[in-house]
């Protein structure tokens, strides 16, 4: 396998350039395209990023997956802006059919992912709650570059954890031309999998957050509607569904987190149509140290697998078709451990969720 060396530089260079596949599964025009195969992308030989909180390496994305990018987006994008403080852009889809099945594939067998928990009170007591989904984070930690005076990003380019999906997040950069310096990436394993109403408009975030939000998987619905306004509007009621599909990006932007509120509700009949479960990735942009903490500390805990009072980690089992705790064993993932721990600092109370 070929060594790259672990700089931070390294982690946003692309991968050597490899030798293109032809996949002669035809593509949604009926041309063959230039995604290999799943099996083809599992034998390529990926450089891999490591960082201390993460339970076990993670591969690049494959350059056969990542050169063929298309550098403008398939469709123009559907404006929704004729809502009261609705500023969306729907590119359906963003990215062709074939490249949205093959990442799904690639980051489900790649990422760790957690079952985030929190208590919450209700009446007298503490009831402790685990969010119906799976998530897991990348970019910007603690280790980042922050003013000491204001607690204010100095150098949004610079990853605390390296970015799975790099090249990604700079092809959406470039269509969208929005800048964003993490992602959170969420799957759905089934109809169970859900998110309860709630807008993104975290403190850390800055008052109007642009996010972009990219569908790999099976489909799902998207539900938008108004916060309470003083005059009822009828958008605040009457929910705005979108069936997002494989592939497709929404660019969140303008009042529409301080304004709306949007969920994926539990779906009848178990698994999507294609009974893959769902990948949805967010890009967004971190402003602050301390609310960058917190979002860690609330999605991935330690990050540590389990370790010493850290979310647990799950890791996608191909011969199980699930999801599994990751277990420690051995060699290098020990040592990522180790590392792991010593890092580990105190962070303050969770961010506020509404589930
Ligand atoms: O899965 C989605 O499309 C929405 C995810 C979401 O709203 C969130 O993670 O904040």
């Amino acid at each position: 396998m070929s060594k790259r060396p672990r700089t931070l530089d390294a982690f946003f260079a692309p991968p050597p350039a490899k030798k293109q596949h032809i996949d002669p599964s035809p593509s949604e025009d009926g041309k063959p395209t230039t995604n290999p195969p799943l099996a083809l992308l599992e034998a390529e030989q990926q450089p891999q990023s490591t960082h201390p909180t993460y339970p076990f390496p993670i591969p690049h994305l494959p350059h056969s997956l990542t050169s063929p990018l298309p550098s403008t987006p398939t469709t123009s994008p559907i404006v929704m802006n004729t809502h009261p403080d609705l500023d969306i852009l729907y590119y359906k889809p963003y990215l062709p059919l074939t490249t949205a099945k093959t990442l799904f594939h690639h980051l489900r067998r790649s990422l760790p992912f957690y079952r985030v928990k929190y208590s919450i009170k209700r009446g007298a007591l503490d009831t402790s709650v685990t969010t119906p989904r799976f998530t897991t984070v990348f970019g910007l930690d603690s280790s980042a570059s922050f003013c000491p005076q204001s607690g204010r990003l100095l150098d949004a380019r610079t990853p605390g954890k390296p970015l799975a999906p790099a090249s990604l997040l700079a092809h959406t950069e470039r269509t969208t031309g929005a800048n964003f310096n993490f992602a959170l990436v969420n799957y759905y394993a089934d109809g169970n999998d859900s998110i309860a109403f709630h807008s993104d408009s975290e403190f850390f975030l800055g008052p109007n957050p642009t996010i972009a939000s990219i569908t790999l998987g099976s489909s799902r619905d998207f539900l938008l509607k108004h916060k309470p306004t003083p005059s009822h509007h009828p958008s605040e009621t009457k929910a705005m569904k979108l069936p997002l599909a494989s592939g497709d990006l929404l660019l969140m932007q303008g009042r529409t987190q301080s304004h709306w509120l949007h969920s994926i509700p539990k779906r009848k009949g178990g698994v999507g149509a294609d009974g893959a479960g769902r990948i949805n990735i967010t890009f967004r942009r971190a402003l602050s140290r301390a609310g960058t903490e917190n979002y860690y500390r609330y999605n991935v805990g330690d990050g540590g697998g389990g370790g010493g009072g850290g979310e647990e980690a799950y890791k996608w089992d191909d011969a199980r078709r699930a999801m599994v705790p990751w277990k420690r064993s051995g060699g290098r993932e020990v040592e990522a451990l180790r590392d792991g721990v010593e890092h580990r600092e105190s962070f303050p109370t969770p961010v506020e969720r509404l589930e």
